[in-house]
């Protein structure tokens, strides 16, 4: 048996204050627990090679205390022994931030399309990548693959690495087709056991069949919400398992692994007041009623009602275990 943990789009550093403000809860430190428990678990369940899809920092010019935790983490894991393979996302700008942590021999950084190969319990492992491409991958991929595996020599395990939308991946209420910067699933190979990839936030596993093989498209999304929009899924990773048949493997499982995260929803105020109490009342009574641990985006779309939510108020207002901000608020135009 072989086991690989797959997860993506940590997006290390969201809301994580380097000089916090008193009395708000920020949401930085969740992100960065939730990296660290997908390389506990790694560890901890013995995995053979531990994959990210990218997204790896919230952006691409991280400021350096951030870099330094997410480095120093990354660093202890690779100290065990399990390689890590990882592909630049679009928040990277296709190019992780220098460290010289990523000299680790255990780090694997795809700056460039190619294949790392790695021998685990006699199976030989390829894993072909390419870092994100942000314009046009529908015109770019064919010559994109042919770089990363030409003069291959065959493995036993061949899984392909990226950080794009691919055709059929869904959010909310969309499901991408078609366009310049979707991967068209007849692009892709035909013999390889399965493509990873990061970029889409929603977890999910679907198929496409070519030459005969059904080969699954693992999407492991998100560690932890980055927006509204993510509101209602859960978060996680997937643990691949592969086993080993007369001389040939075999991807036997692919088992989600869900992580902790607090509840997020929004909270509309749709009371039209001027009155300060009033609104204070309101507001005290809406915040009592949910999880005194939520991530909450109020919205105010009331001018009147919304002159009063002060900073002051909502400091004041918001219990020290919750993260609450407050929407901008988008006019229409005639
Ligand atoms: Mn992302």
């Amino acid at each position: 048996m072989l086991k690989i943990v797959f997860f993506a789009d940590t997006h290390l550093g969201v809301d994580y204050p380097i000089k916090p403000k008193i009395n708000r809860r920020s949401r930085g430190d969740d992100f960065f627990n939730n990296y660290k428990r997908v390389l506990d678990y790694a560890v901890t369940a013995k995995a053979d090679l531990v994959l990210h899809g990218g997204d790896f920092f919230f952006r691409s010019k991280v400021p350096a205390p951030i870099v330094d935790r997410a480095y120093d983490v990354l660093y202890e894991f690779a100290e065990s022994g399990i390689p890590f393979v990882i592909v630049p996302g679009n928040h990277e700008h296709s190019v992780l931030p220098s460290s010289i942590f990523m000299n680790h021999k255990n780090i694997h950084v795809f700056d460039e399309p190619s294949t790392f190969f790695f021998e685990k319990k006699n199976a030989v492992i390829g894993i072909t990548g390419f870092p994100n491409i942000r314009d046009g991958i529908r015109l770019q991929f064919k010559h994109i693959f042919k770089d990363a595996t030409e003069g291959n020599p065959d493995t036993d395990i061949k899984l392909l690495l990226m950080h794009q939308a691919i055709q059929e991946s869904q959010i909310d209420g969309y499901t991408f087709r078609y366009g310049i910067d979707v991967l068209p699933l007849e692009m892709l190979p035909a013999d390889f056991d399965a493509i990873l990839s990061g970029h889409i936030h929603r977890a999910q596993i679907f198929h496409y069949e070519k030459n005969g093989n059904e080969v699954p498209v693992i999407y492991p999304g998100s560690t932890e919400r980055t927006s509204v929009v993510e509101m209602t899924e859960e978060k996680g990773f997937y643990e691949l398992i592969f086993e080993e048949e007369e001389c040939s493997w075999t991807l036997a499982e692919t088992n989600f692994h869900v992580l902790p995260t607090r509840p997020m929803m929004r909270l509309d105020i749709t009371k039209l007041t001027e009155d300060e109490k009033v609104l204070r009342n309101l507001l005290e009574a809406e915040l009592s009623k949910i999880e005194q641990n939520s991530v909450v985006r109020l919205r105010c779309e009331i001018p009147e009602t919304r002159k009063l939510l002060s900073a002051e108020l909502l400091r004041e207002l918001t219990p020290e275990t919750m993260t609450l901000t407050l929407a901008q608020v988008y006019r229409k135009r005639n």
